[in-house]
C-alpha cells in the first residue's frame, strides 16, 4: 500500500471512506492523521508479531528498560522515516490537496517525562529497535502527561495536559495480559513441607492494563515494544455483591482512588517528591513489569535457574528500583527458590543508571510509608541490608560509621540508590565527569567495595529524530556532500571534516541555517506577535527551569547588554535575538519567579526604542519535544552553562551541536565531552571548573556579596530586581535576589559572571566572520554522530546487557 504513491491514495482514500465515512473534500486534517497513522499500524503489524515470534522462538536475551519517564512526543513522521514511505506519503497527500505538515500536527506529544531522563529513555527505544536489539520499554500510560504550560502576564500558570482526549492511534489495549498488583494489609508467614512460606493478605488490588506501543527501526524489519501500564479497578464492580451494599458514591470514590496511580506525572525534574502515590506508582509500574517478563520467560518453557541469562532489566535512576526486592519476592515466595539462588539471578538480572548527584533528588522512602504499603517487599529490603550490612563488617570489622553510612535502611529511611547498587550488577554515570564524581565522591565507599560495578556510559540521542527529521534540509546538505552512509552510521558524520574549509559547503550550510531561522522567526510571530530580526544571532537556551541551570546567569547578561546600549546606542553590537523556553516544577517558587524575570526583561527590551532593535528577547511558552524540533535546527548559538558538577549530562548541548550550534558552555556534564572532541576553536568555553566548585563549597570561602561589590555592572544588574521595575509587583524579585545575596549564591553565578559575559564578546566578534563561524558549525556537525544514542546503545549492549543484535525477516513487503 506504500509502494507508490498511487497506491498510496488508493488505501488512504478506502480507510477515510470505512473508518470516518468521508470523501477527502470533507476530511478534517485530523480525520487524515488518524486514517494515516491506522495505515502505518496496520503496515507494521506484521513485523511486528514477526519480531515478537522471533524473540520468542530463538529465545534470544531481551533488555527491559523500565522508566517512570518515556517522552516520546509525536510519532508519526518518524515512524514514516523509519519506514522509508515518508516521502510516498507526503507526495500522495499533496496531489489529494492536503497538507503534510498540518496533518503531522495534529498528533499530540505524549508527554511522558519531565526533561533529558526522559526524553533519554525515547531516544534509547528508537536505537534499540533500529540497531536491532531486542529490546523493550516498560512504562507508565499516565492519563495526564507532563502539565501543559501557559503564560499569563509573564507568570506561568499550569493546565492539565490530556494528550489521550481523542484516542491515541499508536496504542493497542491488551485486556488479556492484565496483572493484579497489590498493595498494603499483612503477611503470614507459615510452615508448609518444613519451608517458610509468607502469604500476602493485601488491603487493595488494583489491575495493571498494558497498553502497547509498536517501536519500530529505522530500514529493517524490527519493531520491538513499548508497554505502557494504566491501572483500573480489579473487579467489575457494578456486577459484584460486595459491592452492592455500598453507596455509589463509595464506589465512585474506590474507583477513583485506584485509578489515580496512572493519573499523572509528577512534575518534578531532579527532585524528588516522597509522596504515597509516587511509591504507588513505582511498584505498580515494577511489579507489573517484572511479573510480564516472568510469565513470557515460563512460556518458553526455560528453567527460572537461567533466568539472568535470556533478562535483563535495566532501571532508568532509582525510581523503578523496587524490581529488584519484586523480582527477589517473586523468584522466593512465587517460584520457590531459596535466597542465594534468587539474590544470584536478580543481581544477574537488573542493571541501573544514577542520572543525578543532586541531594534533592535522592529517593529516601520513609520505613513506616514503605513497610505499611508494601509489607512483604519492605521484609526482603530488610533482609537484604541485614545480609550487605554483615558483608560490610566482615570487610571493616567495626567501622560502625562506614556501615551505617552505606546501609540501605539507616535514620528511618530506605536509601533507593544504596539498594540499585547493592542489588544490581552495573552501576552507570552518564557522562565521564558525571561518573568520576559518582566514583570518586558521591558513591566512593561503594565503588570501593564494588570497584568493577561501576562504569560510565556518555548519554545520546537519536540523530534520526533530532537531525534527519528535525533538519531535513540539512540531512538532504549532508548526504549531498558525503552520501547517506551516517544515517546508520553516524560517526561517518565526521566526513564532513574534510569539506568543513569548503566554502561552497560553508555557504549552504548558513544557507539552511537561514531558512530553519526564518521559518522560526514565523513561529515566533505566530505565537508571541514579537517580529525578530532573522539576521541577528539566534542565542537559546531551552530545558527545564532550575537553578543549577543557570537560565539567571544568561538574564543579568542580557540586562548588562542592555545597559551598555543604553549608555551607548552605537555600540558595535552584532543584533541578537535571545530565545528561552522553560517549564518550572509547579512548587519551584524561585524557578517561577526566573520565568516572570524572563518576561519581565523581553517586556522592556522589546519595546525599547533607544536600542534600535539590536536586542529581543523571546519566552517560547510550553517547550516541549514537537517545539524543541522546531526550535533547535534554527540555533546560532546553544547554552549550556549549568554550574560545573552539577548537570550530570545534558542532552540538549547534543541536538544542538547536531544541528550546526556552537555551544557556549561550562566545563560541566556532555559538555565536556563536546570540547574534546572539537576543541577551543568550535566551542566557547567559561567559567568555574567542578573542582574549583567542589573547593568552594569544601572551604567556604566564596562570597558572593564581595563580587557584587566590586563590580558595578552586578550592582547594575541586581539593582534591576528590585528597583527595576521589571515587574508591576515590585517584591516579586526579592527571593532571586535573596538567593544571590543573603544565601550566598549557591550557583556561582556572581563568580562566573565576568567569564560569561567575555566570552560572549567573543561569540560577537566571531560570528561576524562568516566563514570561521560556518567551519566550525560543520566542526560541531561532524563531530556529533559520537553522540548519537546508537553508539550510547552499543555500549550498553556490549557491556552492560550483553545483548546480541538479531535481524527479524519478515516477507510483508
Ligand atoms: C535527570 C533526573 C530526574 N537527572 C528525578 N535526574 C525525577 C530526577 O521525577 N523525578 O523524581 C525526574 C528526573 N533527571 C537528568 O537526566 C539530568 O539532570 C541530565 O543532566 C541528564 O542529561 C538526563 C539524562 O541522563
Amino acid at each position: 500500500m506504500f509502494s507508490d504513491t498511487r497506491a498510496f491514495q488508493r488505501a488512504f482514500l478506502e480507510k477515510l471512506q470505512v473508518m470516518q465515512g468521508k470523501i477527502v473534500d470533507d476530511a478534517t486534517a485530523y480525520d487524515c492523521f488518524t486514517v494515516l497513522g491506522t495505515l502505518v499500524r496496520e503496515f507494521i503489524s506484521k513485523r511486528w508479531i514477526d519480531t515478537n515470534t522471533k524473540y520468542k522462538h530463538t529465545g534470544c536475551k531481551q533488555v527491559y528498560y523500565f522508566s517512570m519517564e518515556f517522552l516520546i512526543g509525536r510519532l508519526l513522521e518518524s515512524n514514516l522515516i523509519n519506514l522509508g514511505i515518508r516521502d510516498v506519503c507526503a507526495e500522495g497527500l499533496a496531489e489529494l490537496g492536503l497538507s503534510f505538515e498540518e496533518i503531522l500536527q495534529q498528533e499530540s506529544d505524549a508527554g511522558l517525562g519531565n526533561g533529558g531522563l526522559g526524553r533519554l529513555a525515547a531516544c534509547f527505544l528508537d536505537s534499540l529497535a533500529s540497531l536491532q536489539l531486542p529490546g523493550h520499554g516498560s512504562g507508565i500510560r499516565y492519563k495526564h502527561g507532563f502539565f501543559e504550560q501557559k503564560i499569563i502576564n509573564g507568570y506561568q500558570v499550569e493546565l492539565p495536559e490530556y494528550w489521550l482526549k481523542d484516542g491515541y492511534v499508536w496504542e493497542i489495549r491488551r485486556p488479556e495480559k492484565a496483572l493484579e498488583i497489590t498493595f498494603g494489609g499483612h503477611v503470614q508467614p507459615v510452615t508448609e513441607n518444613g519451608r517458610l512460606q509468607f502469604y500476602s493478605e493485601p488491603a487493595e488490588r488494583v489491575l495493571a492494563v498494558p497498553y502497547d506501543v509498536p517501536v519500530i527501526g529505522y530500514r529493517n524489519q524490527t519493531v520491538n515494544t513499548l508497554r505502557l501500564w494504566s491501572a483500573e479497578p480489579v473487579v467489575d464492580f457494578e456486577q459484584e455483591q460486595p459491592f452492592q451494599e455500598q453507596s455509589y458514591q463509595k464506589i465512585v470514590e474506590y474507583k477513583h482512588s485506584l485509578e489515580a496511580i496512572s493519573e499523572f506525572l509528577y512534575p518534578d525534574d531532579s527532585t524528588y517528591e516522597g509522596k504515597l502515590l509516587r511509591l504507588k506508582q513505582q511498584y505498580f509500574l515494577v511489579s507489573a513489569g517484572v511479573h510480564s517478563i516472568i510469565r513470557s520467560f515460563k512460556k518458553k518453557n526455560g528453567s527460572i535457574a537461567h533466568f539472568h541469562e535470556t533478562v535483563a532489566i535495566h532501571v532508568n535512576d532509582t525510581h523503578p528500583v523496587l524490581a529488584i526486592p519484586e523480582l527477589m519476592r517473586i523468584l522466593l515466595d512465587e517460584e520457590g527458590l531459596g535466597w542465594d539462588d534468587a539474590w544470584f539471578i536478580t543481581t544477574r538480572t537488573i542493571s541501573y543508571t544514577n542520572h543525578t548527584i543532586l541531594a534533592e533528588a535522592l529517593e529516601t522512602w520513609p520505613t513506616d510509608m514503605f513497610r505499611s504499603l508494601l509489607p512483604r517487599v519492605y521484609m526482603i529490603v530488610d533482609e537484604i541490608n541485614e545480609r550487605f550490612c554483615k558483608d560490610l563488617w566482615n570487610r571493616y570489622p567495626g567501622d560502625w560509621e562506614r556501615i551505617h553510612k552505606m546501609a540501605i535502611i539507616a535514620d528511618g529511611a530506605v536509601k533507593m540508590a544504596h539498594l540499585a547498587i547493592v542489588g544490581s550488577h552495573s552501576v552507570n554515570g552518564v557522562a565521564k565527569l558525571h561518573t568520576e564524581i559518582l566514583k570518586k565522591r558521591e558513591m566512593q565507599r561503594f565503588n570501593q567495595f564494588y570497584p568493577h560495578k561501576f562504569n560510565n556510559k556518555t548519554n545520546g540521542i537519536t540523530h534520526r529524530r533530532w537531525l534527519l527529521k528535525a533538519n531535513p534540509k540539512l540531512a538532504s546538505l549532508i548526504t549531498e556532500t558525503i552520501g547517506d552512509r551516517w544515517i546508520s552510521q553516524p560517526t561517518a558524520l565526521l566526513q564532513l571534516l574534510k569539506h568543513a574549509e569548503d566554502s561552497s559547503l560553508q555557504q549552504a550550510v548558513e544557507q539552511v541555517k537561514q531558512e530553519n531561522k526564518h521559518k522560526l522567526a514565523n513561529m515566533i510571530q505566530d505565537m508571541t506577535g514579537i517580529a525578530v530580526d532573522e539576521t541577528s544571532i539566534f542565542d537559546i537556551q531551552v530545558k527545564r527551569l532550575h537553578a543549577y541551570k543557570r537560565q539567571l546567569l544568561n538574564v543579568f547578561h542580557i540586562l548588562d547588554l542592555y545597559r551598555r546600549l543604553r549608555e551607548n546606542p552605537d555600540l558595535d553590537l552584532r543584533p541578537r535575538t535571545f530565545i528561552f523556553g522553560a517549564k518550572a516544577a509547579p512548587g519551584y517558587h524561585l524557578a517561577k519567579r526566573v520565568i516572570k524575570l524572563i518576561h519581565g526583561t523581553a517586556e522592556r527590551i522589546n519595546k525599547d526604542p533607544a536600542i534600535r532593535g539590536k536586542l529581543k528577547v523571546i519566552f517560547l511558552e510550553n517547550y516541549r519535544v514537537s517545539l524543541a524540533e522546531s526550535i533547535i535546527p534554527a540555533a546560532d548559538v546553544s547554552e549550556q552553562i549549568s554550574t560545573a558538577g552539577k548537570e550530570a549530562s545534558g542532552t540538549g548541548n547534543m541536538k544542538f551541536m547536531m544541528n550546526g550550534a556552537l555551544t557556549v558552555g561550562t566545563m560541566d556534564g556532555a559538555n565536556i565531552e563536546i570540547f574534546e572532541k572539537v576543541g577551543n576553536d568550535n566551542m566557547f568555553v567559561f567559567g568555574l571548573a567542578a573542582d574549583e566548585v567542589l573547593q568552594f563549597y569544601a572551604n567556604g570561602n566564596y562570597r558572593a556579596f564581595e563580587l557584587y561589590k566590586k563590580d558595578p555592572r552586578l550592582a547594575y544588574v541586581m539593582d534591576q530586581l528590585i528597583h527595576g521595575g521589571l515587574s508591576a509587583n515590585q517584591a516579586d524579585f526579592q527571593i532571586i535576589f535573596d538567593s544571590i545575596l543573603a544565601n550566598n549564591d549557591e550557583y556561582f553565578v556572581l563568580a562566573d559572571f565576568a567569564s560569561y559575559v567575555d566570552i560572549h564578546a567573543k561569540i560577537d566578534r566571531t560570528y561576524r566572520d562568516r566563514r570561521r563561524w560556518n567551519q566550525s558549525s560543520i566542526v560541531n556537525i561532524a563531530h556529533s554522530g559520537g553522540f548519537s544514542s546508537d553508539r550510547t546503545i552499543t555500549d550498553y549492549a556490549d557491556e552492560i546487557w550483553q545483548l546480541q543484535a538479531l535481524p527479524i525477516v519478515s516477507n510483508s513487503l
